[in-house]
């Protein structure tokens, strides 16, 4: 049977009970090991692509991972060395673990800063034209969609109804949009389908009114059109988040996204449907926004004016006059990589639900 090269048992080998000197001989050991790991891993674990730090570590972050580190291989150990069974059950991924750490140490909101940056296409849809410079006010974002979990939360705290579940009736996609009865957010695809194990997935078949709800019960709101564009696209200089790559390379993927060839459902990213939010760290935005291209399209402030961008204000745009539509954007798990790109403008109307649209708030 394989063992690890920590110490397992207060026996040797040879069954005799183990001294106390051999005992710290082992303890010094695992503390060494400790150092390699604090040394090694975080270096694997930063190997992304384009992540962008948020946050300078401090003078004692080092110390601290350290002891961090320390402590959980003493734990880890210590488990093992009350049931050897159990070994696999306990196994150690540091790397893994890592990635954990540095998700639940990065704040669930994305601080945008206020600047100019350039919206639109000239090369696009005509609703995306012209290129035109907008001045927006700092703003923060949430680094990922809102997710099933967190939907499911709001809706226990409030017994909130969301616009499918009164209408009896949601929008599937299947190289079509289709309607069908019984979808709503915990039956994403019709009355077979369910939510089950996708709690980390965005929620879909909520309409505007229903995103507009939760995001008010978190005390924060849409971002508008130009804000989700600014959060994707930086200073305005590429096509898609991560620059103008088209979204995968071989079996990399930088999102989560449909067939090559427009526009189905396609495994090839892993994941037929949505994927869990955050899949695809290589497709963050310059500022370390996840997911904005694909996964799900994702409802924003805005009203669809196909022609706003020809007579907007420079700054802060948003268009609140009423119309029919309101603006969708990102592309989803259904679209080809054009339909990906940060400047598509595409809308719907907002109370009604979509298994290819969730969304995200702002603040
Ligand atoms: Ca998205």
């Amino acid at each position: 049977m394989w063992r690890p090269f920590l110490i397992q048992s207060q026996l040797t080998p040879a069954g005799r009970e183990k001294g106390l000197g051999e005992y710290f001989r082992e303890e010094i050991l695992k503390l060494l090991l400790a150092l390699a790991l604090f040394v090694l891993v975080p270096r694997a674990a930063r190997s992304d692509d384009n992540l962008v730090p948020l946050a300078r570590p401090g003078p004692w972050s080092g110390v601290s991972e350290l002891i961090g580190y320390a402590g959980r291989i003493w734990f880890v150990n210590s488990v093992k060395f009350l049931d050897h069974n159990s070994a696999d059950v306990y196994s150690y991924d540091p790397v893994s673990w890592r990635r954990k750490q540095r998700i639940g140490h990065r704040k669930a909101m994305v601080d945008i800063p206020g600047g100019a940056f350039l919206m639109g296409s000239d090369d696009g849809e005509p609703a995306e034209r012209p290129i035109h410079r907008v001045v927006l006010s700092a703003f923060s974002i949430d680094r990922f969609e809102t997710t099933n979990a967190e939907f499911g939360a709001f809706v226990s705290a409030t017994g909130y109804v969301t616009d499918s579940e009164r209408s009896g009736v949601g929008w599937d996609w299947d190289g079509k949009w289709r309607e069908i009865k019984g979808a709503d957010w915990r039956r994403p695809h019709g009355p077979a389908s369910s939510i089950l194990e996708l709690e980390r997935h965005p929620v879909v078949q909520v309409s505007w009114n229903d995103a507009q709800a939760y995001c008010r019960w978190r005390g924060k709101r849409l971002p508008t059109e130009a804000e989700w564009e600014r959060a994707a696209r930086g200073s305005g200089d590429r096509t898609y988040p991560w620059g103008n790559e088209p979204p995968r390379y071989g079996t990399r993927y930088r999102a989560s996204y449909g067939s090559d060839k427009c526009c189905r459902a396609d495994a090839g990213d892993g994941y037929f449907f949505t994927a869990p939010v955050g899949s695809f760290p290589l497709g963050r935005s310059p500022f370390g926004v996840e997911d904005l291209a694909g996964n799900v399209w994702e409802w924003v402030q805005d009203w669809f004016d196909p022609g706003f961008y020809r007579q907007s204000p420079a700054a802060s745009p948003v268009n609140n006059t009423m119309g029919e539509r309101r603006v969708i954007r990102g592309g989803g798990w259904g679209n080809n990589p054009s339909g990906l790109r940060s400047t598509l403008r595409h809308a719907n109307p907002p109370e009604i639900g979509l298994s290819m649209v969730g969304f995200r708030c702002a603040r």
